[in-house]
């Protein structure tokens, strides 16, 4: 695997300069009395980044963190590393005391981590917490820039570094930015508690791509976006495009250097070191294995419940069965000092209640364990215990089965944890149950032999297949194709408008507009949108120079009506209706259709009547259901009632979402695309068409211009537009550059 990632890497990234950016850096010098020591984190996920860095160069940045940091680096803040074979740069970020503790203990750890984490009472907001993450996701952003070209491929990680993709996109539009998210995404009924909500998206939404570790998180994610800014979402493709640009979101669940731990496993070294442990402990029998840093979304105290109970429970196993808990001490500060003084007492009580002069129920460590001496632990261990009340991943389940060298060992994997997604063969558990939790625990050590090794067969395949470089490879494959895609990508037209002049001065061109969100801002129910006085002069302008359309998702006379603008063609009901000079050109209305849909209707209006905001639009041929006033506590209700009844008519209607609304239109209805088509057959006049939309609906006729040589602008982004505005009060100037351009010189009429 680690040869396929190799190859990849030095195929694809080779041209490009890729920037890892995290908190920790994966080389601290610290000083211990003269001499200077480098220190590396145990981590499989920092060894396995620096084992891609030392194939593709390129730039670490990373806060530096120890206390000989500063005497090592040059005058630019780097050094090169791996100090023994340098082959890539470290650039250290410095943060002040001040910024350590609001930035990283306060913002990071008190805020964003007990949120994603759902344990809402231990979110503590300050608002110096907040002012100093911004101030240190600025410092990290100026490192990044100082190292990066308009090209470079930027990997940020994690939740400490929110900021620092928009802050890098500002400058350097054209790189490659992705963020892998290494918690879980909680839903927006608890993200909505942070007081930076919209900042915290906005800034990751400066990344290309966002990964997360499984499809709930992806989800969660999205629908936060949906809630907080007013964003398109596409939920099929896991897009969102805000102020025109794309973000890609995509699950890939971590994993370990599944060859590593299983070869270390192997060695006869560890069967020694495994006798080793059993006589300083004084081992026989059962033995259970814990390895955490001591954090309490580990849920280390719903552990030992299960634990105390378990013996209270089971005396057969009070002697036989004995449990090591390695629980590193970790972010030393409160609320963790207070946690570590309650797992203490905890383990101290089952002792002292069910020990004996010669057996202690919990053997616990509470220093960090060499790797090598780890791997013998999950080695002997009969059963790891993994009790995360949530959990991004969690690593530990999965070295603990590439351990399992004799797989006669069982897992008992919390199922709040994303592990539990894939890890099919564990015995999961719901924490806080922690009765049905001990009796877990007494099935895993009396499972049958055949049953344990069946089960550890089938996850020690599934590791092995899937590990951290299937998981580095995944990851740099989407982002090599995200890059891509953003070169066929639409640009920003005030940033290109050289260009898109010379392209319309060269032609005559056939104008064709969309209505709300392009010609009006979009209102807060349909019937309030207007045209403003200048946009309505600026079309009477553009009109009496050159063909114009009029193509809305509205019913033809509705539109009419708002634009007030009678010689100019109108495409209603989303392209399936056409009007021009006086007359209805094309109708699609059919009465199987129609009947359907009035029966869709009238369950819609009967089922959601008791959701204050919705509201459904019937435009004859298709109808729109509006719900941007329904409030947060009914959307759940709406979304849910509305899917269930819209499932039994998927073979009649074609239902997609825009911008707080859902449309649904018939199957074969005509489509925007098909009524620009028609427009320029028939009207068209073999002129060149234009086209300005802020809808999914209006990607159909995006698609057909491209066919047709024809030049697409999006307001606020899409997949297929050549050209994006930001936001619809950039279209007036627009247009008002337009009325210039084809008011000089380009003939009227065709
Ligand atoms: C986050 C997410 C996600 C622990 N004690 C010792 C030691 N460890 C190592 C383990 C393992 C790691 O620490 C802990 O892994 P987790 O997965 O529990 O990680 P978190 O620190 O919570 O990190 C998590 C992860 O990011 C990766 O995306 O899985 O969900 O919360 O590797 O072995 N290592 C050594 N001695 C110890 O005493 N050598």
């Amino acid at each position: 695997m680690a040869d396929r990632l190799a190859r990849f890497i030095e195929k694809n990234l080779a041209d490009r300069k890729l920037i890892i950016v995290s908190n920790r850096e994966p080389y601290a010098h610290r000083k211990s009395g003269p001499t200077v020591k480098i220190e590396k984190p145990a981590g499989g996920l920092t060894s396995a980044m620096d084992d891609v860095l030392n194939i593709t160069g390129g730039t670490w940045v990373a806060w530096g963190s120890g206390n000989a940091d500063r005497d090592a680096v040059d005058l630019d803040d780097r050094v090169a590393v791996p100090p023994d074979h340098p082959s890539y740069t470290l650039k250290r970020v410095w943060l002040t005391p001040g910024e350590v503790e609001n930035y990283y203990h306060g913002y990071s750890n008190q805020v964003l981590w007990p949120l994603c984490h759902i344990t809402l009472d231990r979110v503590y907001f300050r608002k110096r917490f907040w002012e100093d993450y911004a101030r240190a996701n600025r410092s990290f952003a100026a490192a990044v820039l100082e190292e990066a070209s308009d090209d470079a491929v930027i990997w940020v990680h994690d939740y400490h570094l929110c900021l620092v993709p928009q802050l890098v996109r500002e400058k350097r539009p054209g790189a490659t930015i992705a963020h892998f998210w290494h918690i879980p995404w909680p839903d927006w009924s608890v993200f909505r508690i942070c007081p930076q909500a919209k900042e915290v998206l906005e800034g990751l939404l400066g990344n290309d791509l966002i990964g997360f570790q499984i499809p709930l998180f992806v989800k969660n994610f999205l629908d936060c976006v949906k809630e907080c800014l007013d964003a398109d979402v596409d939920y099929h493709k896991l897009t969102v495009t805000y102020h025109g640009r794309i973000t890609a979101l995509k699950a890939f669940p971590i994993s370990v250097d599944y060859e590593k731990f299983s070869a270390m496993a192997s060695t006869r070294r560890i069967e020694a070191a495994i006798r080793d442990i059993r006589k300083k402990y004084g081992l026989s029998g059962y033995t259970g294995i814990g390895v955490d840093r001591l954090e309490y979304t580990k849920a280390l105290l719903k552990r030992l419940q299960a634990l105390y109970l378990f013996f209270e429970r089971y005396e057969k196993f009070r002697r036989k069965f004995t449990f090591i808990q390695i629980a590193v001490p970790t972010r030393m500060k409160e609320p963790y000092l207070s946690y570590q003084k309650t797992v203490e007492e905890y383990i101290l009580r089952i002792n002292e209640k069910f020990g004996t002069s010669d057996w202690l129920p919990i053997v616990y460590i509470d220093t960090k364990v060499e790797h090598k001496d780890l791997v013998a632990y999950y080695r002997m261990a009969d059963v790891a215990i993994i009790s995360s009340i949530y959990d991004g991943m969690n690593l530990v389940a999965k070295e603990y089965v590439a351990s399992q060298a004799d797989r006669k060992g069982a897992l008992i994997l919390s199922e709040f944890a994303g592990a539990a997604d894939e890890l099919d063969g564990a015995v999961l558990v719901n924490p806080y149950d922690v009765e049905e939790f001990s009796s877990s625990l007494r099935k895993a050590l009396t499972m049958p032999q055949p049953d344990r090794e069946r089960r550890m067969d089938q996850l020690r395949k599934h590791v092995k297949e899937h590990d951290i470089y299937k998981w580095i490879h995944d990851v740099l494959h989407e982002i090599v194709d995200v890059a891509e895609r953003e070169q066929n990508r639409s640009r920003y037209l005030f940033d290109h408008e050289i260009g898109f002049r010379a392209a319309i001065s060269q032609v005559q061109p056939f104008l064709f507009l969309d209505f709300d969100g392009t010609l009006a801002p979009i209102a807060e129910s349909p019937d309030k949108a207007v045209l403003s006085h200048t946009m309505h002069a600026l079309v009477t302008r553009l009109k009496d120079r050159i063909p114009l359309a009029i193509v809305s998702g509205r019913g033809i006379d509705d539109v009419r009506r708002r634009v007030g603008i009678e010689d100019i063609i109108y495409a209603g009901n989303h392209g399936s209706e056409i009007w021009s000079a006086g007359q209805t050109l094309v109708s699609q209305q059919s009465s199987p259709d129609r009947m359907a849909l009035e029966e869709l209707l009238r369950r819609l209006s009967s089922a959601l009547s008791h959701i204050p905001g919705v509201l459904i639009e019937d435009k004859g041929v298709t109808a729109s259901i509006h719900y941007r006033t329904v409030g947060i506590k009914n959307l759940a209700d709406f979304s849910d009632l509305f899917n269930r009844i819209a499932r039994d008519y998927e073979k009649t209607f074609r239902i997609t979402s825009g911008k707080k609304v859902v449309e649904i239109r018939p199957l074969n209805a005509w489509n925007k695309g098909d009524a620009v088509s028609w427009i320029l057959e028939q009207l068209g006049g073999g002129r060149t068409p234009m086209y300005i939309g802020d809808d999914v609906t209006d990607e159909d006729a995006f698609q057909v211009l491209k066919g047709r040589g024809g030049v697409s602008v999006s307001v606020g982004g899409s997949v297929h537009a050549d050209y994006y505005l930001r936001r619809q009060d950039e279209v007036e100037p627009f247009l008002e550059s337009m009325a210039s351009l084809v008011g000089a010189g380009v003939p009227s009429r065709a």
